[in-house]
């Protein structure tokens, strides 16, 4: 695969995505987004690969979507600018997504990282959804994510009079897992997705969507739900090794089986 818009590594069992658009703040165009869903498909679709990192660069992890492409759109042509099944296609991805942000994290910046499962954040990360700004508001996720991510009041004013949040009121309010420098922030994101890639691989896929389920439904329907993946656990090898390992008092060896 060879990509314009983004780079992509792999370190072990860790795929690594990073947006590489530096002079425009790596704001997010259909071409960039349509190579970052092909990376990220790639690396579901590769038994080799157990979790996904989506970093930028150091100065920004995304500082929105392209303006300059939609400042004159219609309703129509956005469809066709912004590719809205490409924003939504990210939170299909099965396994487990871990977005590394340093510098602006911006408009569709920020709902590209909260539409992966965890944010690790550098001390200089900005948050923010400045959408009110040049006229609208957010339209891939921002209000409805940013709603549950730091609750209705911080969200309102965020969306409502584009407040910024730094990465230490992000941590605070819940938005990101953890703060780090930015000498260090992508390599303990990289250490916390090789901590999840050894993990048993299916029982970390089942786990991302059971988690991701307590959003969609009652709390009755998704226990339930989760109750039958439970279940269906007990179908793969890796339950068997892994408690027989228990038993043996040994390290479990996976086979994503
Ligand atoms: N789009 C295009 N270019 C951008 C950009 C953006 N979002 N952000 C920065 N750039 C470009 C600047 O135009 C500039 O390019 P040149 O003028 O040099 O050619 C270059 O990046 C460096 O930016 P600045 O010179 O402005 O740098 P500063 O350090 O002075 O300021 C800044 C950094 C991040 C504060 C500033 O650039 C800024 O305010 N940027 C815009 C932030 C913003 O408003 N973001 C929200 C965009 S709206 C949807 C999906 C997604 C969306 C909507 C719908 N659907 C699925 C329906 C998302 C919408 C958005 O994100």
């Amino acid at each position: 695969m060879t990509f314009q818009m983004i780079l992509t590594e792999i370190h072990e069992r860790v795929g690594l995505i990073r947006l590489n658009r530096p002079k425009e703040l790596n704001a997010l165009n259909p071409q960039l987004l349509g190579e970052l869903l092909e990376a990220a498909d790639a690396f579901d679709a590769n038994d080799a690969i157990g979790c996904v990192v989506i970093a930028g660069n150091d100065k920004a992890f995304a500082a929105g979507a392209d303006i300059k492409q939609m400042a004159k759109a219609s309703p129509v042509a956005m469809l066709e600018l912004v590719y809205i099944d490409l924003w939504d296609r990210l939170a299909e991805i099965r396994k487990p997504i871990i977005a590394a942000v340093s510098g602006y994290c911006l408009g569709g910046g920020n709902e590209l990282a909260m539409a992966c499962d965890m944010i690790i954040a550098s001390d200089t990360a900005k948050f923010g959804q400045p959408e009110i700004g040049i006229g609208v508001i957010p339209g891939a996720g921002g209000t409805q994510r940013l709603a549950r991510a730091v609750g209705k009041a911080l969200a309102m004013e965020m969306v409502l009079n584009n407040r910024w949040l730094s990465a230490e009121e992000a941590l605070q309010h819940g938005l990101v897992n953890h703060v780090y420098t930015v000498d260090s922030y992508l390599d303990e994101a990289l250490k916390l997705a090789a901590g999840i890639a050894n993990q048993a691989p299916v029982a970390a896929r089942i786990g991302k969507e059971a988690i991701n389920m307590a959003f969609e439904t009652s709390l009755a329907s998704g226990i339930a739900h989760e109750r039958k993946l439970f279940y269906l656990l007990f179908a793969t090898q890796d339950q068997k090794e892994g408690m027989a390992a228990f038993k043996d008092k040994r390290e479990p060896k996976w086979q994503g089986k």
